[in-house]
């Protein structure tokens, strides 16, 4: 069932009916689009509903969209603009999921980036848990993560999303939560949709943006929060074998938050519950996306009391 009534789209927002794209779209055949992921986050004590690191994502869709030579005609503060516009008409009090997507609507057979019309939609959906709360088992998966010279992992692009699908779908039939795939070097990159960190003797590791990763908000979001409660970071490579004998291990993204893993590959991770140093940034991170953190406060954006009304 839609739960929403409205999308920004052809430059307008409008009711969701009316925003449809022909089969002959050139996106759809060839996956020449990119997108983001934005989650808001309903405050009940504030009756406030609060957009996290919006800018951050739509900066990143923008450098996407240069990597794909993708127009899209309005700067990342138009598009927060947009955004809040399209979130005061749907009146949501509750968490949602807000997915930004440009793409090449040529419609037209050639392959090809160059000389091809574009298109932005944006539209928001109440959340819906991603992963499994209390604990995920996860395997290392078959499938190698795109290269940068194929297809990069850093621009979110529509089509590199095969990827991803092959990879959960692959651990979903083998009756795990999610998979974590390799590079085609042997080192983990990241889960099919989170950025992944590890912890050894206390201190957190995760790839490097080099990896064949996404470069993840909450990625960044972890580093700083980890930062503040003065958990050493590390930014490197990490072998397979080391999500087996590490003390902790987790994913986090925009859709799946943070998700801690309790079985890497059959091997029980730590003491098979969620770590101490997951806790204490899970935690964190829940009062900081609704906007409970003074520190972290400027991060997010209330919807409906916004000076800009
Ligand atoms: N890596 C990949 C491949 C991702 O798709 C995502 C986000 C992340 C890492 C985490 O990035 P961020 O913290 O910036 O969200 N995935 C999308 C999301 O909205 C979901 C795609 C289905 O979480």
């Amino acid at each position: 069932m839609v739960k929403n009534k409205y999308a920004f789209f052809r430059g307008e927002i409008r009711p969701i009916e009316e925003a449809k794209v022909s089969i002959m779209t050139s996106a759809l055949h060839y996956g020449t689009g990119v997108f983001e992921g934005i989650r808001a986050f309903w405050n009940k004590e504030e009756e406030e509903l609060f957009v996290f690191r919006m800018r951050e994502h739509y900066l990143r869709l923008l450098r996407s969209a240069r990597i794909l030579l993708i127009d899209i005609p309005y700067s990342a503060d138009e598009l927060c603009h947009i955004t809040l516009e399209l979130l005061r008409r749907e009146g949501f009090r509750e968490d949602v999921y807000i997915r930004p997507i440009a793409f090449k609507s040529g419609e037209e057979i050639g392959v090809r980036l160059h000389n091809l019309e574009s298109e932005l939609a944006i539209f928001a959906v109440p959340f819906q848990l991603y992963l499994p709360e209390g604990g995920i088992r996860v395997m290392v998966s078959s499938w190698r993560r795109v290269e940068d010279n194929a297809i990069p992992a850093r621009a979110k692009i529509t089509g590199a999303y095969v990827n991803s699908a092959l990879a959960k779908t692959e651990a979903y039939l083998a009756g795990f939560d999610e998979a974590i795939v390799l590079n085609e070097d042997g080192h983990v990159a990241e889960g099919s949709a989170e950025n992944i960190f590890i912890v050894r003797e206390g201190t957190l590791i995760t790839p490097p943006v080099t990896a064949n990763i996404l470069e993840g908000i909450t990625r960044h979001t972890v580093i700083s929060l980890a930062q503040d409660l003065g958990i050493p970071v590390e930014e490197r490579p990490v072998d397979r074998t080391e999500l087996y004998v590490a003390e902790e291990v987790f994913l986090c993204g925009t859709a799946a938050g943070l998700s801690p893993v309790v079985e890497v590959d059959r091997r029980k991770i730590g003491t098979g519950k969620p770590g101490p140093i997951f806790l204490r940034l899970q935690e964190l991170y829940e009062n900081v996306v609704r906007g409970k953190v003074e520190k972290y406060r400027s991060w997010c954006t209330p919807v409906y009391s916004s000076p800009a009304r």
